[in-house]
């Protein structure tokens, strides 16, 4: 048996990690999940009457509890302030919206950037997600605002003392195709995650948090939302944007993101149903992959380095994964019936792309429940063999790093496609 430990060091967060990481096939623990189509009562769940009314709702509570935290369900004034509108962006081929979402008292704010293809009769579906270092860093598009807002000492050009430049133009492009996107007819809405909370331990007080706080309150209780849940809310905030807006087609809107933004958008599809299709692209622990499997990085792992991202409750499984009382199964199966996406990539170990695969193959009796066709055999497929492409869970594996590009945005197109044009 062959031991392999990795030393992860850094991970270029900003923020020292330093954790083994377990990732040997054999040394996989034997695990039970826990059951997908049984009430905490212990009745079957036989109908998706059952499931909508009452196993989703469980599995719902039970995420927000233990795992992310309870997003408030407080309304708070929102203003949409167009800043831009450019009919002519990127050559003619797209018309290029930027809008600032104003919350509460105007002291907070997402910058919204939407792309729409010029090509294309409106309204189009949007693809949604959150970027990690500034709209202006999607695209070398000089018209787009660079964010005003905090970010992380991330390695890229044209962040300096946390702060972005110009030279922090486009430097995340390859994550974004945006004009394979528009050909395709989709539009692209982004935003970037630190206008809802900065990514940094104790950031509360500095993120939307405060908006909701209670007389007296100055954090988080233990079981109220992180900074992962507030991200999440930042998408369905956006979302309340997209479906004002007459040139998208609101019934197709796709929420997707990468890595700690694809636990962020899986979140947020479970919990608003606006969202049509649901992508996740190497979500990893907290995301797509099976906790239980305790290979990648674990629930004490991701608890330490990131403090902040899920709920305190969610402290509790450190090292008692057996005792969570949800896997991330039910995260995936949450969708249902809407489809859901999970991408891999082959060297991104530190995610458990079996793991991934298999949430995704555990939430199809989910689907069952409806007669959609899912992902059949719990074997992932070969690299670059993309799966269940024309089912409702459509998986594959890129080869290479922790990373999305244009391959894996091919294949979501290649599944939207499916599902948005039938
Ligand atoms: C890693 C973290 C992962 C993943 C990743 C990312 O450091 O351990 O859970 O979220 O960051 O977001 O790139």
């Amino acid at each position: 048996m062959k031991k392999t430990i990795l030393l992860l060091v850094g991970l270029g967060v900003g923020i020292p990690v330093m954790s083994i990481a377990q990732n040997d096939e054999q040394k996989v623990p034997d695990y039970a999940l826990p059951e997908l189509l049984m009430t905490e009562a212990g009745r079957k769940v036989v109908t998706s009457k059952d499931w909508e009314k009452q196993r989703r709702p469980e599995l719902l509570t039970l995420f927000a509890e233990q795992v992310y935290g309870k997003t408030p369900t407080q309304k708070i004034p929102v203003r949409y302030e167009v800043l831009s509108v450019d009919r002519n962006a990127l050559g003619g081929k797209a018309t290029r919206k930027q809008i600032a979402v104003h919350f509460g008292d105007g002291s907070k704010k997402l910058d919204l950037l939407l792309y729409l293809p010029n090509s294309t009769q409106k309204p189009v579906p949007v693809f949604l997600g959150l970027n990690f270092a500034g709209n202006q860093t999607v695209h070398a598009d000089p018209g787009i605002l660079i964010t005003q807002s905090w970010i992380p000492n991330w390695k890229d050009p044209g962040i300096i003392n946390n702060h972005s430049t110009e030279e922090s133009r486009g430097t995340r492009a390859r994550r974004w195709p945006v004009e394979e996107i528009l050909a395709r007819g989709y539009g692209l809405a982004t935003l970037y995650y630190g206008d809802i909370q900065p990514d940094r331990a104790g950031s509360f007080q500095a993120s939307i948090h405060p908006l909701f706080y209670r007389k007296g309150q100055t954090g988080p209780a233990a079981d109220e939302w992180g900074a992962i849940g507030a991200w999440a809310w930042g998408l369905s905030r956006a979302m309340d944007y997209l479906e004002t807006d007459k040139e998208v087609d609101k019934k197709r809107v796709a929420v997707m993101g990468h890595s700690r933004l694809g636990k962020a958008a899986l979140w947020a599809g479970a919990q608003d149903t606006r969202f049509a299709l649901v992508i996740s692209n190497d979500s990893g622990e907290g995301g797509a992959a099976i906790t239980r499997r305790q290979y990648g990085e674990t629930i004490k792992a991701i608890n330490t380095s990131f403090p902040h991202w899920f709920a305190t409750n969610y402290k509790q499984y450190n090292d008692r994964e057996e005792q969570l009382p949800v896997d991330f199964h039910m995260l995936l199966a949450l969708m249902a019936p809407r489809p859901v996406y999970v991408a891999s990539a082959s060297e991104d170990q530190w995610a458990d792309p079996k793991g991934e695969y298999l949430g995704l193959h555990h939430a199809g009796p989910a689907y069952g429940l409806y007669g959609h066709p899912v992902l059949s055999t719990a074997t992932p497929p070969e690299i670059e063999t993309p799966v269940g492409r024309q089912t409702w869970t459509g998986y594959h594996m890129r080869a290479g790093k922790h990373d999305i590009l244009l391959y894996d945005w091919e294949q979501f197109m290649n599944f939207a496609d499916f599902h948005f044009r039938k």
